[in-house]
């Protein structure tokens, strides 16, 4: 019971599909307390249910991240119910369509802005609202993936998102380890999710995966959940700012 007495919050659960769920579910297995948050009442009623799968029915909050008294009204609910807490999963990611299909140059603001803030800025701003509950023993974790590091067809704006996101990870871990919080991100490979579903031709990109990884197979999300637990699990202990692959070994290929 690798997580036992250790208490947190996943954000970004939209069904059981999702890599959150993945998470929960390892960490649950290993006897954590968690906390889940969903994003409006259509994901109320999706996230409910697996709330209560891994008996956390009294620790269901809202919290849209566009909406900075969402995050406020999170750490007072947290506190009221959980007290300290050990861990952040922070498994959010928006772009308008636009920036997720056809020429890159043609983005708008309007989706860059709205990109950067639910894809990363949220990530700053819900650590600077949990700071107060979080232990000196704690680990955050964030999603990311490949295409903020090299060109992947179609991921556009969403690649600009996450190679912010990655150093946003970085920055933190630095600023956080004084305080005994630890900052990572896991690189996901591919996997078929609602949010996979807005990326044009995602079809390809797992076929692409499949068979240029050297593990040529994809990735699940138990897999994703398992080393999840361990950046937020204390076997992980002295690793900070890590950008960790669970890809198959995707991003060593040339
Ligand atoms: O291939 C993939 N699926 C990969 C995903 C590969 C590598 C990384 N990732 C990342 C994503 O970019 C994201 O950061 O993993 C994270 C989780 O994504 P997911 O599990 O693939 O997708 P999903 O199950 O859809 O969860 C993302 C959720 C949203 O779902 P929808 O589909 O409704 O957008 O992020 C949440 C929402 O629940 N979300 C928000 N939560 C709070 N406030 C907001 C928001 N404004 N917007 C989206």
């Amino acid at each position: 019971m690798i997580m036992k007495g250790k208490k947190g919050v996943i954000l970004g659960v939209a069904n059981d599909k999702s890599i959150a769920y993945g998470i929960a579910k390892a960490c649950a297995a290993q006897g954590a307390t968690i906390a889940f948050t969903y994003l409006n009442d259509a994901l109320k009623k999706r996230v409910e249910p697996i709330a209560l799968e891994f008996g956390s029915q009294n620790l269901v909050y809202p919290c849209d991240v566009s909406n900075p008294q969402e995050i406020k009204d999170l750490k007072v609910s947290l506190e009221k119910d959980l007290g300290e807490i050990d861990f952040i999963v922070h498994s959010i990611a928006f772009a308008p369509k636009e920036g997720l299909t056809g020429r890159f140059h043609n983005i708008s603001k309007e989706a860059f802005d709205i990109a950067m803030d639910i894809s990363v800025f949220s990530l700053i701003e819900i650590t600077k609202e949990l700071k107060p509950l979080l232990s000196n023993n704690s680990s955050i974790l964030t999603l990311t993936y490949y295409g903020g590091e090299k060109y992947i067809p179609n991921y556009n704006l969403m690649g600009v998102a996450k190679a912010a996101l990655d150093m946003t990870t970085k920055y933190l871990a630095e600023d956080l380890g004084k305080d005994g919080i630890r900052v990572n991100a896991i690189s996901a490979g591919p996997i078929k999710t609602l949010a996979a579903a807005g990326i044009g031709d995602f079809r390809f990109m797992l076929k692409w995966n499949e068979a240029h990884s050297p593990l040529k197979k994809n990735v699940t999300i138990e897999e994703v959940g398992n080393s999840g637990m361990y950046l937020l699990s204390d076997l992980s202990s002295a690793v900070t700012g890590e950008i960790h692959h669970v890809d198959s070994g995707f991003n060593i290929m040339g």
